[in-house]
């Protein structure tokens, strides 16, 4: 009997009718809802119907925080929340070519493009539309790279997103995924999940940030009922039944984390702090200065070598190396340049956005990040592990509450990725009965995420309510209204799709 091909192996399905996605209930009704009105709006904004749709989820990452671009694994679950881009390409030889990016969304104006894949994206004035151009740029790049040749088209597109942006819920990973998508099927390609979630985290590089591949992964190969297991080099996803009788509940601290502004002091630092530290443990257990700097990249590059060194103290853990090898106090530019024997300019000449890191960098905390990553990479396993295991749901919901709870402080103290809301929302998340609860995503604000009992999950939303957003309600922060957009609770949904209707 033919072997049934991993899903990951599959393309993008392709659908005629909208239940395969959005199921029977209620989410089905409000999804025929929202795709007419947005056939309606593109026929009004562009006078000619759309030629496809594609999809593509927000996820809620439940363990395995900043340590996708360090090359370890994470155990994310795509969210109901999606965004749909509605395209159509516009080839007839006269019309002048240019891309018309739409929002359904009044608050996002036209974004006007050339057709041109080659045109690099203006990083310092920021518009809604360049992350929809990270796709176009990056498909074009890829299917170059297959001998392709697809011409360029103009594109009109309109794009209706539902997934809250700046809440650590990869709205933008979701708009990147679809945009490509979206472009590939208006072409009428389609390749491997797979090889679509490598190709789109190439495209949200294009934005600047150093993305490691975790929110475009679990978007596209997400699959309904499942938390996956996303491994990187090459990418991979293998499906997590979570335990009954637990729900995850998203709590949005409604701190605004702008990951691409932020970059330089935030994500990328992050980035550079680890390469950093990777080198210098990579000489600190025997590497030559030049042999580090050239072939070590990443965390998990010098694991091997701290597991080695490790044994020679009788353990196992590669946080053992990193406590005896690099100090606890803060390096400064020079004591690193020292160690390396090589300027951090010129090590890092090759990435425009690790200068950046390093133009506005005051120290860096090679120990903390280092052991926050190595510390990290064994609780995704754990968690893994944990769901696996022959003990009772009971106890597998305790155990995993119990590794979101060490993720959280790893997060917040080694990692410095916490806010004072995401503080106070956690705490609160755990006085009133969440098994665990954590950051979710890059943090510095966005949301949280409560491992909850099923049975108190409406009085669980109800404190938070009392507690956390009452007085935020009260302030005019927000509205009343709009609380279950900031508050939910979520089951794992499906991944990308295309709509041909
Ligand atoms: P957010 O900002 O939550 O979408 C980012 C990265 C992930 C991962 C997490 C931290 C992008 C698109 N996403 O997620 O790859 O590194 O931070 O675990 O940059």
């Amino acid at each position: 009997m033919a072997q049934m091909a991993n899903h990951e192996e599959l393309p993008i399905p392709i659908h005629d009718t909208l239940d395969a996605v959005y199921g029977d209930s209620s989410q089905l009704d409000e999804a025929r809802l929202r795709f007419h009105r947005l056939k309606s709006k593109f026929q009004q904004v562009f006078g000619h119907p759309p030629q496809l749709f594609a999809r593509s989820p927000g996820r809620v990452n439940l363990i395995g925080e900043h340590i996708d671009y360090e090359g370890y694994s994470v155990l994310p679950m795509a969210i109901r929340q999606d965004t749909i881009v509605a395209i159509r390409k516009c080839d007839d030889g006269d019309t002048e070519k240019v891309l018309r990016i739409a929002n359904f969304n009044d608050k996002y104006q036209i974004c006007t493009y050339p057709a041109d894949p080659t045109q690099e994206i203006d990083l310092k004035n920021r518009r809604w539309g360049h992350y929809f151009i990270c796709g176009y740029k990056g498909f074009y790049e890829f299917a170059k790279s297959k001998g392709e040749n697809v011409g360029s088209v103009g594109l009109d597109v309109l794009i209706d997103g539902a997934v809250p942006t700046g809440s650590g819920l990869s709205s933008s990973a979701a708009l990147v995924c679809a945009s490509t998508i979206a472009i590939m099927a208006a072409f009428d390609m389609n390749f491997p999940k797979k090889v679509v979630a490598q190709l789109t985290c190439d495209c949200e590089r294009h934005i600047g940030t150093q993305s490691g591949g975790m929110d475009q992964a679990i978007s596209v190969m997400a699959k309904t009922g499942f938390a996956e297991l996303i491994d990187f080099n090459p990418v991979r996803a293998t499906d997590v039944q979570l335990p009954a009788g637990g729900t995850f509940v998203v709590a949005n601290s409604l701190a605004v984390s702008q990951k691409a502004v932020t970059a330089a002091t935030n994500y990328n630092n992050r980035v550079v702090e680890c390469r950093l530290a990777a080198i210098v443990l990579g000489i600190k257990l025997g590497m030559k200065p030049q042999e580090a700097i050239s072939s070590v990249k990443t965390l998990s590059d010098v694991e091997g070598l701290c597991i080695s060194f490790a044994s020679t103290c009788g353990a196992t853990d590669p946080v053992v190396a990193v406590k005896e090898n690099l100090k606890e106090e803060p390096y400064t530019a020079g004591e690193i340049e020292e160690i390396l024997r090589e300027s951090l300019p010129s090590i890092l000449k090759d990435s425009s956005s690790s200068l950046d890191v390093l133009n506005v960098a005051k120290n860096f905390k090679l120990s903390q990040r280092a052991s926050h990553v190595y510390s990290e990479a064994k609780r995704v396993h754990a968690f893994k592990d944990t769901v696996s295991s022959t003990v009772s749901d009971e106890d597998k919901l305790k155990k995993l509450g119990d590794l979101m709870n060490d993720s959280h402080y790893s997060c917040s103290v080694l990692y410095e990725c916490s806010c004072p809301e995401l503080e106070e929302l956690v705490n609160i998340c755990r006085e009133n009965g969440a098994l665990g609860a954590r950051l979710t995503g890059a943090g510095w604000g966005g949301c949280a995420v409560a491992l909850v009992k099923d049975s108190i999950v409406p009085q669980f939303i109800l404190n938070l309510k009392e507690r956390f957003y009452q007085s935020r309600i009260d302030r005019g922060v927000i509205n009343n209204n709009d609380l279950g957009l900031y508050v939910f609770a979520s089951k794992p949904s499906s991944g990308a799709a295309i709509f041909k209707f």
